[in-house]
Formats: structure tokens, C-alpha cells, sequence
């Protein structure tokens, strides 16, 4: 059993004009793709073999084992992020909408949180809003470094590595970000981890 490399869940150009088909022809079909298949010739033969990705995960992040904990996380990584954006971005309702009133004011205040911990990560890695025991947290993780490996349930994520807007905005991670926030959130992804996660409590 070898850990499957998954379609987007969208054409690959319906995020354009915000994230061009040719972005995501390299950051799916090339980066994304590269983890999961040198994750899979690395775990081959190997205790790793045959367990879920995020078992791989939790026990390489336990080992230090940071050959195979870089590429599992990258492959977990980038599915979430492919399903935290969305064609039709639009606005949280219910539940969650009112925890991002509650502890950001409100959807300008979540953005802007959000925005100031994407520009604030130095070099690579990702931005996500979670869930840490009922109450929302937006935090920055390096490289692959991934909330998996914390006692929180993360929500939706923006991949801040440079592959991931240096082809449509070049060194503007600014407004790669905006466009983000403001177009692509898939908020019905966020929501559904919300729910679950209010639901096992
Ligand atoms: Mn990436």
C-alpha cells in the first residue's frame, strides 16, 4: 500500500486569476507530487510501510526520522491546502463565524491577524487558523512543520512557501495573500473541521 497522491478538488484553473493553472501545475503536479512519491521510495521496506500518513507523521516527528517527517508532512500539508481554497471564497456563516467575531472583532480582524502571521513567518512554511481546545488561534509553522504534531485541530492553512506564489506575484507574498483572504477560503472546508472537532469534545 503506497500513499496516494490526490487530484485537486477543483479544475485546474479555477482559482484564476488569483492562483494561475500554471502555479498549480508545478505546485501540484511538481512539488506536491515530488513529497508524496519521495515519501513513498522512502518508507518502502521500512517500518513506515503500510501505515496512514498521519501515523507516518505522528511516529517520524517521534523518531526525528526528519527525512520521512518532511515529506509526510509536506504530502498532508498541501491536500489541506488545496481543500482550504476554494473557486467561491465568500464569507464563514454559523458557528464558526461567530467564534472569528468573538476572538478576532471580526472577519476584517481575522484577515488582518491572519495576514500579519503570513508575512511575519521568515523563509518557508505555512499560516492556519485552528481550533486549540474551543477557542480559535492563528499560528505559523516552518517548513513542513505541520499543527498535526500539536494538541490543536487545525482549521484551513496558505501554503507562504515562495513555490506557492512566486510564479503570479513573484516577492509580493503580500498580495498573494490578500487575494487569499479575501477570494479563495474555501470557509465550508473550515467549517466542516469546526464542526467536527466541537462535535468529538
Ligand atoms: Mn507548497
Amino acid at each position: 500500500m503506497t500513499i496516494p497522491f490526490p487530484a485537486l478538488p477543483y479544475p485546474i484553473d479555477a482559482l484564476e486569476p488569483h492562483v494561475s493553472a500554471r502555479t498549480l501545475e508545478f505546485h501540484h503536479g511538481k512539488h506536491h507530487k515530488a513529497y508524496v512519491d519521495k515519501l513513498n521510495a522512502a518508507i518502502a521496506g521500512t517500518g513506515y510501510e503500510g501505515q496512514t500518513l498521519e501515523s507516518i507523521i505522528a511516529a517520524s516527528k517521534k523518531a526525528a526520522d526528519s527525512g520521512i517527517f518532511n515529506n509526510a508532512a509536506q504530502a498532508w500539508n498541501h491536500t489541506f491546502l488545496w481543500n482550504s481554497m476554494s473557486p467561491n471564497g465568500g464569507e464563514p456563516e454559523g458557528a464558526l463565524a461567530d467564534a472569528i467575531n468573538e476572538r478576532f472583532g471580526d472577519l476584517t480582524g481575522f484577515r488582518e491577524k491572519f495576514k500579519a502571521a503570513a508575512l511575519g513567518q521568515f523563509g518557508s512554511g505555512w499560516t492556519w487558523l485552528v481550533n486549540r481546545g474551543g477557542a480559535l488561534e492563528i499560528i505559523s509553522t516552518g517548513n513542513a512543520e505541520t499543527p498535526l504534531t500539536d494538541d490543536v485541530v487545525p482549521l484551513l492553512t496558505l501554503d507562504v512557501w515562495e513555490h506557492a506564489y512566486y510564479l503570479d506575484y513573484q516577492n509580493k507574498r503580500d498580495a498573494y495573500i490578500d487575494a487569499f483572504l479575501s477570494e479563495l477560503i474555501n470557509w465550508e472546508f473550515a467549517a466542516e473541521n469546526y464542526e467536527a472537532d466541537r462535535a468529538a469534545a
